[in-house]
């Protein structure tokens, strides 16, 4: 389906893009559903689910379980019992017709004798970028893209940005009571959120390379900043922001797995010495500002970021423009007091034409919390405009108009 909710019809290279069906979209559901089953496991690679259909019956299912192994088209046919000749393959992403760390799933495909493939997104990966769909229509398969295209983005933002934009997703992640404190006016935050609520922050972790803090929170709440529950494979990377080099070796930070990255703007060479004799990477620049952090970070492959405050940190990303997404947890808790602190400091916006716009707000109940997350506003829009005018492109923007899609 497209953003207007009508299937695509384009012209490739490889011929005539084939029309959805009704019953597409349902097995795009399930495809999406076994790729999130590679959550936490799988960066720097998507996450991608297959489902193999004939006459409206799942032959076999597959996602892909981790980097480095098989993917998620190659481990549906692992699981088929039997020839899938004929078949309709639904898979959340084109597949790759390059040899990477495993062989190209076009190959796979075209040996099955598939007939028909539903897929939801190209691959952006500049191998890939529309090849494997064009090499499975020149072999005659009927080919169906943007099934499920607006989800699909959806769950592989690091992916997808990292691949398109050369720069990690940045997620702004605070606490929060229901009338917007982060912390009592005595500076106590431990804890506004509820056990459940502190268990979905963690497991956001897992899901990012690098979590990000300022001093002040690095120094006040002395968090080790780690993963912990053993959701994603290795520690991740930690990352201070302290402009004049305030962080004691002490730190708790410190006793934990993985590198500790620390942007400074100080050259006071006792401080930096200090902290390196803990492990610490101290990268001296001239601003310590957003822009210049993540591309840092994006240059030591981070292709995720979870920023977790205090709220001069979250301001000054808000201020740059450099978030992708918000993800709060609000506690039934009013803290109250004009000196008790926010999550977006700094001045704010004097006019509300002036405030920053998101959009995909949704919520949920992490025990007696609300989560609440959103996106930034135009930021899938952007993506799926991107990936659909690609170079070499299944989707010319030419057919696009023709189809009547945007
Ligand atoms: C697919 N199906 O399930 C995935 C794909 O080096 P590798 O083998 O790990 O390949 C990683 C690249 O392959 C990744 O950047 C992306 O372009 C594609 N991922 N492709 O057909 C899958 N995970
Ligand atoms: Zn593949």
């Amino acid at each position: 389906m497209s953003a207007n909710g009508e299937s695509r019809s384009h012209r490739s290279g490889g011929g005539v893009l084939g029309q959805a069906l009704p019953a597409d979209e349902g097995f795009m559901v399930r495809a999406l559903e076994l790729a999130s089953r590679g959550r936490y496991r799988v960066a720097p690679n998507p996450l991608v689910g297959a489902l193999i259909v004939k006459d409206g019956e799942v032959l076999a299912e597959g996602f892909h379980r981790q980097v480095g192994a098989p993917h998620a088209e190659a481990a549906a046919f692992d699981a088929l019992d039997g020839s899938a000749e004929g078949a309709t393959l639904y898979v959340t992403l084109e597949p790759c017709s390059h040899h990477g760390r495993t062989p190209p799933c076009v190959e796979r495909v075209l040996d099955a004798r598939i007939s028909r493939i539903v897929c939801a997104i190209r691959d952006p990966n500049p191998d890939v970028s529309g090849r494997g769909l064009d090499r499975l229509g020149e072999a005659g398969l009927d080919v169906v893209l943007g099934v499920g295209r607006e989800p699909a983005t959806e769950l592989n933002l690091p992916f997808l940005i990292s691949c398109l934009e050369q720069r990690p997703l940045v997620t702004l992640k605070w606490a929060m009571s229901l009338d917007g404190k982060i912390a009592t006016r005595t500076g106590e935050s431990q804890w506004i959120s509820s056990p459940e609520g502190r268990a979905w922050a963690l497991a956001l972790r897992e899901e990012h390379d690098a979590i990000l803090v300022g001093s002040e929170t690095a120094i006040v709440d002395d968090a080790r900043l780690d993963r912990r529950l053993g959701l994603a494979p290795g520690p991740n990377v930690r990352v201070v922001l302290d402009r004049r080099l305030r962080l004691s070796p002490g730190q708790r930070l410190f006793e934990a797995e993985g590198d500790v990255l620390v942007f400074t703007e100080s050259d006071d060479t006792p401080r930096r010495v200090a902290l390196e004799q803990r492990g610490a990477e101290v990268i001296v620049v001239e601003s310590v500002d957003p822009p210049v952090v993540l591309e840092r970070l994006f240059q030591r492959g981070v292709n995720s970021v979870l920023v977790e405050g205090g709220g001069t940190v979250i301001d000054a990303f808000v201020r740059s423009g450099r978030f992708d997404r918000v993800a709060i947890c609000c506690a039934p808790k009013l803290i109250g007091g004009r000196e008790a602190l926010t999550p977006v400091a700094g001045l704010g916006v004097g006019s509300l034409v002036a405030a920053p716009v998101l959009e995909s707000l949704k919520a949920h109940s992490e025990g007696p919390d609300i989560v609440l997350e959103a996106l930034r506003k135009d930021l899938l829009r952007g993506l799926l405009e991107v990936v659909d005018r690609r170079e070499g492109a299944v989707a010319s923007p030419v057919a696009a108009e023709q189809s009547g899609a945007e």
